[in-house]
């Protein structure tokens, strides 16, 4: 499709679907001022969300330096999103000092709430600083990146607190891993469902190559997982069922810390926008708190509608138990984190889930 076409496609779109911020975003006068390579590499960034006008977010950037190099869009694309001004700047912090609204103790003990031990899981994205983003990679960007992140792993595998295994989807990796290992990492929620189901990530060319450059490294304790190759070059976590958030909190920041030491390792970053993510709604901190926690009372309905309804007043998001774009499960446990990623600290986004989760019980009580 020539640039005239996409551009009167977007014309069309843009008043139907006002939630697509990339299409509210899109200024056809600032991309007419682009030079060819800028205006080919936005057209590349709003793909996902020409292709899906049902969108909310609707771009990806597809190179590390695209949220600078075409800043007046994803300026306006972020503010959209996360509701801060064309200037926001970002600051990443994970020190709990000062942070209000905290226990005196420090500790974010959910049973302080009266919940039971939930599972907790703290994900961040991060992406190597000398490869495309996903959505601009080749099959053999992929695989190399998986080659270079094997090697890191190695060095993972000797140290006691993290030592585990690496899962290769990539066919002939000495770590692959047959259709039915991979589902059972699936359904133990260790391993990222099949990206190329996803409309978004299949226009965005994020799940271009699948499984090509993919897998996921796991602790021997299941508690610490690197996906590889997914929406972002890394996702990073730690995940066990408790009651006090500061364990996995803590652990990640550990983690990431020897990670971030390993030969070859470094991290994409903005001056400006903190950690550089694929998708804007990630960028800043690439951090997603969540806790699985049963509402029957707001999923009554078999639906998450209430428990959403309920939870967005709050700055909370509500996830079925599979992640994003899935179902709740049958006992009414729902996936609850913090929507905001960007111009909120990482300190600042585990209080939000400790207090939300504070606010959100006493809606669920109401209807015990
Ligand atoms: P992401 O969290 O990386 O944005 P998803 O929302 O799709 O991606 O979740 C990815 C996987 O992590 C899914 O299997 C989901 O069930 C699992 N998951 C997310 N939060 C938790 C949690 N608190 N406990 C257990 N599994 C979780
Ligand atoms: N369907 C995409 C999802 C954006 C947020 N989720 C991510 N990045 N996994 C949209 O633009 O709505």
């Amino acid at each position: 499709m020539s640039f005239d076409q996409q551009l009167a496609r977007i014309a069309e779109l843009a008043p139907a679907h006002p939630q697509n911020i990339a299409l509210q975003s899109f200024d056809p006068a600032y991309f007419d001022g682009l030079d060819r390579d800028l205006q080919t590499r936005l057209m590349a960034c709003i793909n996902s969300g020409v292709e899906n006008p049902d969108s909310e977010m609707g771009c990806y950037a597809c190179q590390p330096s695209d949220y600078d190099d075409l800043r007046p869009f994803f300026a306006q694309a972020l503010a959209a999103y996360h509701k801060v001004g064309l200037d926001a700047r970002h600051v990443n912090d994970w020190s709990l000092d000062g942070v209000d609204g905290l226990p005196e103790s420090g500790a974010l003990d959910l049973a302080a709430l009266g919940l039971p031990a939930l599972s907790m899981r703290v994900r961040v994205g991060r992406n190597l600083a000398d490869f495309p983003l996903p959505g601009a990679m080749t099959q053999a960007d992929r695989v190399a990146l998986e080659n270079r992140m094997m090697a890191a792993f190695n060095i993972l595998i000797s140290n006691d607190d993290y030592g585990g295994s690496y899962h290769s989807l990539t066919p002939g990796n000495p770590n692959e891993i047959t259709a039915d290992q991979y589902q059972a990492l699936v359904n133990e929620h260790v391993m990222f469902k099949d990206m190329s189901a996803d409309t978004y990530l299949l226009a965005a060319g994020i799940a271009g190559d699948w499984p090509h450059g993919r897998g996921c490294y796991v602790s021997a304790d299941r508690s610490f997982i690197i996906w590889v190759g997914e929406e972002d070059h890394l996702r990073i976590m730690c995940m066990e069922k408790g009651t006090v958030l500061n364990r996995v909190f803590d652990r990640l920041k550990t983690a990431l810390d020897v990670v971030a030491t390993i030969d070859g390792l470094s991290f994409a970053m903005s001056a400006d926008y903190g950690v550089v993510t694929s998708c804007p709604t990630n960028m800043g901190t690439g951090m997603r708190a969540s806790v699985h926690i049963p509402l029957p009372g707001l999923t009554a309905d078999g639906t998450d509608a209430q428990a959403k309804a309920i939870a967005k007043p709050l700055g909370l998001s509500v996830r079925g138990v599979g992640g994003e774009h899935t179902p709740i499960g049958a006992d009414g446990t729902v996936d609850i984190s913090p929507s905001a990623r960007f111009c909120i600290t990482e300190a600042q986004i585990i209080a939000a889930l400790y207090n939300g989760l504070a606010l959100l019980k006493a809606e669920e009580d109401k209807l015990a």
